[in-house]
């Protein structure tokens, strides 16, 4: 297929700004698009950081204001992969500008911020997403299929975890860079910002609306030191660890978990869905898998059967390689942009929007409040999955 031009503007240069450059180099070798992403500008406020990261990637200029790569003519598109305390201006100045906006997760530093943006790309009426990569892992977009064929019929329990072990020293700083996840006044939040609003995307679309929750979360480590500045020592003022209790609109109950204090777990990410007429089980550790019980087969043959997910009927796995071969943590950005550049052509919103992210930080507000209030909470998202 012939494809048209997209030219990109990437603002950071982090483990996301690889992540992305990594997408955008790759996606059409594997997909047949009508689009084409060129590595038009990547932006960053270190010069000396971002130089060698555009010649690394091939980015055709650099900018060091966002302002001034949002003001360029030859930008389509503005890929907020920065920390989450500049998404929010980012993406309505890139949306006022006319410009597609791809943004990393969480959407914001809150459901406020996120509904703001969310207006801006609508009012705009430019094509946004944000980058929650996992539900683009096949086995995930495999449990979403077997849901939607009624496979599990009525859905009784989710239970998710997300846990890692990276904070646990207390010599480990806060802000700067790399480690701005452990600086509210950056991040927003902690494990429920990072990491739970993974698991509340994937709960959201595979069963659909959250209800209500009532969370505990506990800041173990009180105090760090800045990176920047060593001598200096701040409150922590993220949640270290989060755990939270749900009501799914259509009856369901959770539990959600998540932890950087776990460990030995580096980024086991798992959810489990128990239905009427079976059950399936992910982890993100061996995600290549995706474990189902299907009571519908005889009694004799019960079990759980592990389902290798790799074959070309599996989801994008006809894009990439034989049957048996696995594919990783890269390819679920690839797929995501391959989905969000066939959306130009169809026309088809490519999900999740700004306006689906947004359901997830309300969930992710509303377990903070409830945190702190030690009540249930109103999740105020919408009825159906997104
Ligand atoms: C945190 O360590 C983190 O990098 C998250 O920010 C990402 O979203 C997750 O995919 C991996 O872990």
């Amino acid at each position: 297929m012939s494809s048209k031009k997209l030219n990109i503007g990437l603002i950071g240069y982090g483990f996301m700004g690889r992540a992305h450059s990594n997408a955008y180099l790759k996606v059409n070798k594997f997909f047949d698009l009508g689009y084409e992403p060129v590595l038009k500008a990547a932006c960053a406020r270190k010069k000396e950081k971002l130089e060698p990261f555009a010649k690394n990637w091939g980015w055709e200029s650099i900018e060091t204001d966002w302002r001034k790569l949002i003001e360029r003519d030859d930008i389509d598109v503005i890929d907020i992969g920065c920390p989450n305390n500049l998404h929010h201006d980012i993406a309505i100045a890139a949306a006022q500008a006319g410009k597609m906006v791809l943004c990393e997760k969480p959407l914001a530093m809150n459901a406020a911020e996120g509904l703001a943006m969310t207006e801006a790309v609508e009012q705009a009426g430019v094509p946004n997403m944000v980058w929650f990569n996992y539900r683009r892992v096949p086995a995930i977009s495999l449990a979403k299929q077997l849901i939607d064929e009624g496979r599990l019929g009525r859905v009784f329990h989710y239970r998710a975890k997300y846990l890692q072990d990276w904070t646990i020293s207390t010599d480990v700083p806060q802000g700067g860079e790399c480690l701005w996840r452990l600086d509210v006044d950056v991040a927003g939040s902690g494990v429920t910002g990072d990491l739970l609003a993974h698991s509340i995307d994937t709960a959201l679309w595979l069963i659909g609306g959250i209800d209500k929750v009532t969370a505990m979360t506990e800041t173990f480590v009180k105090e760090r030191a800045l990176q920047d500045e060593p001598d200096v020592r701040k409150p922590v003022g993220i949640d270290d660890a989060c755990a939270f209790l749900a009501r799914f609109k259509n009856g369901a109950l959770a539990t959600f978990e998540s932890t950087r204090y776990a460990r030995g777990r580096k980024n086991q990410n798992t959810f489990e869905v128990n239905g009427e007429r079976g059950s399936i089980y992910f982890d993100l550790e061996d995600a290549h898998q995706l474990q189902y019980y299907d009571n519908r087969l005889d009694d004799h043959v019960h079990g759980w059967q592990t389902i290798l997910v790799t074959d070309a009927e599996h989801p994008y796995m006809d894009k990439w390689w034989v049957p048996g071969c696995v594919i990783g943590y890269e390819h679920t950005f690839i797929n995501a942009l391959a989905d969000f550049l066939e959306s130009l052509d169809t026309g088809e919103p490519v999900r999740p929007g700004f306006r689906d992210a947004l359901a997830t930080q309300r969930v992710c507000d509303a377990v903070l409040k409830s945190a702190q209030t030690e009540s249930w909470e109103m999740a105020e998202c919408p009825e159906t999955g997104t």
